[in-house]
């Protein structure tokens, strides 16, 4: 059977950026001119023009060995300098690096040099410690400015950090310690969420218990002042700081030297420990983040709502804006803590410029209403961006609308642990933005949609998104595991003409003028009487029905049709008590009847009043489709909230 994915739902709202907005675009057509007329010659120009080089390259790549790629190899740099002494060096060491919000209120502003400064002492305290470049040291932090000076300290001596998000129990940390070999430990007391103090060192002593591990020291920021057990192995990360210099001098490492690893679980088996390194890394998020997001550093504001624990957190939060020299906002806590208006606050606050966050936030915005952000000022917004799942062109629409005063961009970007960097996204000062599409490749990464058989499935037609040339800040390995690498990623398209094919997992179609739309991943595609659907295009057509705030789709088995569309849907607030469950379900199958087609239909919707969801927001189809078939749910530990899966099965008897 064919990997052919059929597209139906049209799209054909327009909006090209301000005359004002292209006017002052940092970006310019000649980046797709010239990265068309020399690929790799324009990633070398803009590793050269971006960073710092202490011994500057004079090779661009070697793909000698593919998958294995090296890139700038012979060349040497800091991540760490080029993320701060080099601002400090050029007289802007007073501009805010990070204006950080605690949830409960208190902040800090934390300038360039005061950054570099704290980070200098920490890499001071990590050699006192005997880590030494190559070492891996782990990092379970809550949204402080400690998680991004202990990232940049373990790379400004070249070791490698292995950053597990806050929310992972101790078993998942366990894991991930023992896999990297971590030495050294950087955890807290506890950190806000949700109005409490919530602790994270239990977590970090309960992975350490049995003693067997590699871990030899534990740091401990102090966040919350909770009681703490202490063990032989801890120390305060304040009193280690006090008793170290201030100086500290970055050496430079090979370009391809290690970064850092982040695991990453995917949808079955143990997870993967992604492998990144410094030189090609470092360009193409610094690239990214200032053209993607036509950064201008002496003016804007910028705030990517990830955690440090994702990779979006990693690229668009600590290196891409610091290595540009951006302001930005962190912030520790919930959306919805102590008030439902919070994240707008805080952009009236710090006046935000520049706003990156995830469909999966937007849609539950959608779901409280309007209100909220009505009743702050969010006029300094200018540019607003989107990153995790496909956002549903209506979602799309409310963002613009309501957060971006009818006015602003919105980019939509793919990209992946993986990638390490933005691959598909509008340039927004050059752009004519479709609302629901990823639309283009950036400059210098080859994107192309193929069928099963390896060609290009042409405009108007679904397939398989793949990479075709390898990428700056492409993945350079699994941890650990060579074989898996290639076998989750290169072995599908191995015998390319050109070489071996990236093959990403998602589904996606190229529309009639070859624009990029995302339509979910591949396993998640339904099979419909022979027709292959997306979950994509049949959520956004129920999101674009108004009483709708979310929807996933599943396809369960079915005797006729092979499989039916059954949908989840969650109601607006302000539509929750307008009609009978069993009339919402009647109006929405005939929607989606009328917006796709009877194709679409779906056999059964369910309301509901949450989604399984990972802890970084993306919907866990693979347990819907459980509960739609009648199955015992299967493995549940990488939800955010476990009891999510009890409560729909409850309200489906
Ligand atoms: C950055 C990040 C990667 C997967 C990816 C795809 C989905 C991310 C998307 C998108 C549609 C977008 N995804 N961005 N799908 N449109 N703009 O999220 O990395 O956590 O590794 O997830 O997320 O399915 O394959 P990661």
């Amino acid at each position: 059977m064919s990997v052919q994915i059929d597209h139906l739902l049209h799209e054909s709202r327009r909006f090209p950026p301000s005359p004002e907005f292209a006017a002052s675009s940092v970006a310019t057509e000649s980046l797709y001119t010239d990265a068309a007329a020399d690929r790799l010659g324009f990633w070398a120009e803009q590793a050269r023009d971006l960073l710092h080089w202490h011994k500057p390259f004079t090779r661009t790549l070697d793909w000698t060995n593919p998958p294995f790629a090296k890139w700038f190899d012979d060349g040497e740099l800091n991540v760490a300098y080029n993320c701060l002494d080099r601002h400090v060096l050029a007289g802007n060491g007073d501009r805010i690096a990070l204006h950080w919000e605690g949830e409960p209120g208190d902040s800090r502003a934390i300038s360039y040099a005061q950054l570099t400064t704290e980070v200098k002492r920490a890499a001071n305290v990590l050699l006192g410690l005997g880590v030494r470049a190559g070492d891996r040291v782990a990092i379970y932090l809550p949204m402080i400015p400690e998680a991004v000076v202990a990232m940049l300290a373990v790379a400004r001596i070249g070791a490698v950090h292995s950053v597990i998000f806050g929310g992972f129990s101790a078993e998942s940390l366990r894991s991930r310690i023992d896999d990297a070999e971590a030495v050294v430990v950087i955890t807290a007391d506890g950190g806000y969420r949700k109005g409490r103090a919530t602790p994270l060192k239990p977590a970090v002593d309960a992975a350490l218990a049995s003693g067997d591990s590699s871990v030899h020291t534990v740091l401990v920021v102090e966040r919350t002042g909770g009681d703490v057990e202490w063990n032989e192995r801890d120390k305060w990360w304040h009193e280690e700081l006090a008793g170290v210099s201030d100086e500290h001098e970055a050496q430079p490492f090979p370009a391809e030297n290690p970064l850092f690893i982040l695991y990453t679980s995917g949808t079955t088996g143990k997870p993967k420990g992604i492998l990144h390194t410094s030189g090609g890394y470092l360009t193409q998020v610094a690239f990214t983040h200032k053209n993607v997001f036509d950064l201008k550093p002496e003016k804007d504001v910028f705030w990517c709502t990830a955690d440090v624990g994702w990779i979006t957190g990693h690229s668009y939060v600590v290196y891409g804006p610091l290595a540009n020299g951006a302001t930005q906002v962190l912030y520790e806590g919930t959306p919805d803590t102590p008030h439902p208006g919070r994240w707008w606050e805080i952009i009236e606050k710090y006046k935000v410029s520049i706003l990156y966050t995830a469909p999966t936030a937007i849609r539950t915005f959608m779901k409280i209403g309007r209100q909220e952000p009505q009743k702050f000022d969010l006029t300094s917004l200018r540019l607003l961006g989107s990153v995790g799942e496909p956002i549903n062109p209506e979602a799309w629409m409310w963002y613009r609308e309501v957060i971006g005063n009818q006015l602003t961009p919105v980019v939509d970007t793919w990209w992946q642990t993986e990638t390490g960097a933005i691959m598909i996204s509008a340039l927004p000062g050059l752009t004519e933005a479709k609302p629901g599409a990823a639309q283009v490749a950036i400059p210098g990464v080859s994107i192309d949609v193929i069928g099963e058989d390896g060609e290009h499935v042409g405009h108007g037609n679904g397939g398989l998104l793949v990479v075709t040339e390898p990428w700056p800040s492409m993945l350079r390995g699994i941890w650990g595991d060579p074989e898996r690498y290639i076998e989750t990623y290169w072995e599908k398209f191995q015998d390319a003409p050109n070489g071996p094919l990236y093959f990403a997992g998602d589904g996606a179609r190229l529309d009639r003028d070859g624009d990029i739309w995302l339509l979910g991943r591949v396993d998640d595609v339904m099979n419909v009487s022979g027709h292959r659907l997306s979950t994509a295009e049949i959520e956004s057509s129920l999101v674009a029905h108004g009483v709708v705030a979310e929807a996933a789709v599943v396809g369960a088995h079915d005797d006729t049709t092979g499989q039916a569309v059954v949908a989840f849907v969650i109601i607006k607030y302000s539509q929750t008590d307008a009609a009978s469950h069993a009339d919402i379900s009647a109006v929405l199958r005939a929607h989606v009847t009328l917006q796709i087609g009877a194709i679409a239909r779906p056999r059964e919707i369910h309301i509901v009043t949450e989604l399984p969801k990972t802890r970084s927001g993306k919907i866990m189809r693979r347990l819907l489709r459980d509960v739609a078939e009648g199955r015992e749910i299967g493995d549940t530990t990488t939800l955010a909230d476990t009891s999510i899966m009890q409560i729909i099965s409850a309200s489906m008897r």
